[in-house]
Order: structure tokens, then C-alpha cells, then sequence
């Protein structure tokens, strides 16, 4: 054994824990350690010894290298002991369980609506929830200070660009109604281009919209569902017809559905669509305030104004459109009397459906 091997030894014997291994490695082994310090002598020597020299240091440094390893291999297993014992893992408990995720009733609804719109040949159209005023109210015959503004509480995005106007071009959408106003132009520009004529329009428009209000009933945030089917002849039997199909898949085939006058810039002639009150079965109860009935949707014939707005031949098409909110709809459905529960992340609620 070379003294180096022999002072070396000296030392590993006092190592106990495997940082002073770490240093003691790197003081033998490391850039500028003993062995790299030994081959240093090298070109000191006579030529005739420099060749023996370096083949011993070579030795010193797998002798080094591999008690290095073994006393590491020992001491790692002492610390892992160590530990064990200090801490022991007890195997046999129970593994942590991640209860799993489910999906939000409203995305649960909206998928069960759209499902059954798709399934009627529906195909789904979807538009920015930052609008344009044009699109969100101009377009669909809500001019400027009328009084159907007042409907819909807006949120006015704020004007930055330094506009004169103190009116706010831009607003979140407060219905979906804008994506129908898109899809339309988009066909009279495409039939316009390429000289076609405009085919018919049958979607849906899912989104989430915002209004300025917030109580029981009402979410600054929601969900709307809207449609549109325009072609030649289409009348409001063929409305109806739709909504009654879609509505008995929604809550069962024996639901009645009737339609009441109402009114909607957008729409002429307007309806309220009520169906039977799911709850009392018509008898009357608290839901429907002793009518029998429950107000679950509106829809009515596209507004002639609306045609000439994207420019539609009146003449030649027709169309009608709906629209309801995903959470009323849901919230008959499961019997929730609080639109706000929907979004207070309560997992109480969540976990229910
Ligand atoms: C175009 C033309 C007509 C969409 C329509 C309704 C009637 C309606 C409400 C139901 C409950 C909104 O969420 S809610 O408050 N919607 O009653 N929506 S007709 O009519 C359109 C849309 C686009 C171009």
C-alpha cells in the first residue's frame, strides 16, 4: 500500500455521514484535489521515471475511487436507517384519496341542449363576449336611447382610445344575439363573392353573457342558449313545432307548451314560451305562482328590420329565432331556487350533480 493510500484510508476511517464523504471526494478527486496535485509532479521527473509514476497515481485513484464508493454504499443505508427509525412509514395506512372532479350542472345542461339541438341538424356558432354596440344592440333594431336599452343593464367598456363620443363603442355582449348578426353577414358577403345564393341558416349560439344585475333570479354573469333558422317559408308553426320537441326532450314528452304575445326589438311577431310547471304538474304551486305555467324561454319571427340590417332579401326568406338561459333552465330542472349558487364554488352544491 503507497503512503497515499494509507493516509487516505486514515481519513475515510473518520468519515461518518456522507456530506464529510462529499468533501473528502472532492479533496482526493475533485479539480484541484490530491491526485490531480500528484500528476502535477509529473513533468518534474526524469523522463525515465515519469511513466511508472504516472501508472501508480492511476492506481491510487481506483484504490481511492472505490473505497469511496463502498464506504458512500454504507453510509447512504445508515442515514436511510436513521431516518426510518426516527420517522417510521407505517405501509399499512390508507393511501391519500383525490376526490374526483365533476362537471358544472350548467356545463351539464348546456351539453344535454346542445346534444339535442345537433341532433335536429343544428350545427353551434360562437362570437366575441366583448361586442361591438353595433352588433349587440344597433344591428338587432335596439337603437341608440331606446327604451328596450334599458332590458339589458350593460356593462360599458371603458373608452381609452380618447374618443370624443362619452358613449362607449364597446360593450360584454348582453345576449348572444350578436354571433346570429355575424353568421349572416358573413353568408351574404361569401353568397355575394362567389355569386351563390344564400343557403339556409340553422344554429345554435351558446355563450356566456353579462348584465348589470345581481339578486336571486339574476347572475352578472350567464349562460344563454340562442337559435336561428332562416331559409324560404319558414313560418311560426314551424317554430313552434321545434320548441315543443325541444323542450318534451328536455323535461319529458308529456310537458304542454304554449306560446304567449310579448315583445322583442328583434322579433316581430314575439312570443313567451311557457310550459307546463314541472313542479305542481299544472295544479298550481309556489314555482309558478299558481298559474300552472313556467316561463322558460322567448323567441319570435327575425325582425324584417334585422333581414335588411345584414342584408337579407325580406322577400324571399323568412327565419325564426329563440333564445333562453342555460341556469333557469337547469335550475328547474333540479329544483335550485338560487341562481347565485351556481357561482359561489360551494362544493356542497357542486357535488350534487
Ligand atoms: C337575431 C334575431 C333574433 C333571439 C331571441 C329571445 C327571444 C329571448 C331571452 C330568454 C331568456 C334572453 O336569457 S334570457 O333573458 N331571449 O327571449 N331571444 S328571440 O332573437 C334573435 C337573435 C338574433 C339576429
Amino acid at each position: 500500500m503507497t503512503a497515499l493510500q494509507e493516509l487516505f484510508l486514515k481519513e475515510l476511517e473518520a468519515v461518518t455521514s456522507t456530506a464529510a464523504l462529499r468533501e473528502l471526494r472532492s479533496r482526493y478527486t475533485g479539480k484541484n484535489g490530491v491526485l490531480t496535485g500528484e500528476l502535477k509532479k509529473l513533468p518534474a521527473l526524469a523522463p525515465h521515471e515519469r511513466a511508472a509514476f504516472g501508472k501508480q497515481v492511476n492506481i491510487d485513484k481506483v484504490f481511492i475511487e472505490k473505497r469511496l464508493k463502498e464506504h458512500e454504499q454504507v453510509l447512504t443505508t445508515k442515514e436511510i436507517k436513521a431516518k426510518l427509525s426516527k420517522n417510521p412509514v407505517d405501509i399499512t395506512l390508507p393511501g391519500y384519496y383525490k376526490k374526483p372532479g365533476g362537471r358544472h350542472p350548467v356545463t351539464i345542461v348546456l351539453a344535454e341542449i346542445t346534444e339535442i339541438f345537433v341532433s335536429m341538424g343544428f350545427s353551434i356558432e360562437e362570437g366575441p363576449e366583448v361586442e361591438s354596440d353595433y352588433y349587440n344592440f344597433e344591428a338587432l333594431n335596439i337603437p341608440i336611447n331606446h327604451p328596450a336599452r334599458d332590458m339589458q343593464d350593460t356593462f360599458y367598456i371603458e373608452n381609452t382610445a380618447g374618443s370624443q363620443s362619452n358613449e362607449s363603442a364597446f360593450v360584454l355582449r348582453t345576449h348572444t344575439s350578436p354571433v346570429q348578426i355575424r353568421v349572416m353577414e358573413k353568408r351574404v358577403n361569401e353568397s355575394r363573392a362567389n355569386g351563390t345564393p344564400l343557403p339556409p341558416l340553422r344554429f345554435i349560439a351558446p355563450g356566456k353573457v353579462y348584465r348589470c344585475d345581481s339578486d336571486v333570479s339574476h347572475s352578472p354573469m350567464f349562460h344563454q342558449v340562442e337559435g336561428l333558422v332562416v331559409d324560404k317559408n319558414i313560418s311560426f308553426a314551424n317554430l313552434k313545432g321545434l320548441l315543443e320537441g325541444f323542450l318534451q326532450r328536455v323535461f319529458g314528452p308529456e310537458v304542454p307548451v304554449r306560446l304567449r304575445p310579448s315583445f322583442f326589438p328583434f322579433t316581430e311577431p314575439s312570443a313567451e314560451v311557457d310550459m307546463g310547471c314541472y313542479f305542481c304538474k299544472g295544479a298550481g304551486c309556489r314555482v309558478c305562482k299558481g298559474t300552472g305555467w313556467i316561463e322558460i324561454m322567448g323567441a319570435g319571427m327575425v325582425d324584417p328590420r334585422v333581414f335588411r340590417n345584414v342584408g337579407y332579401d325580406t322577400g324571399k326568406y323568412s327565419g325564426f329565432a329563440f333564445g333562453m338561459g342555460i341556469e333557469r333552465i337547469a335550475s328547474l330542472k333540479y329544483g335550485i331556487d338560487d341562481i347565485r349558487l351556481y357561482y359561489d364554488g360551494d362544493l356542497r352544491f357542486l357535488r350534487q350533480f
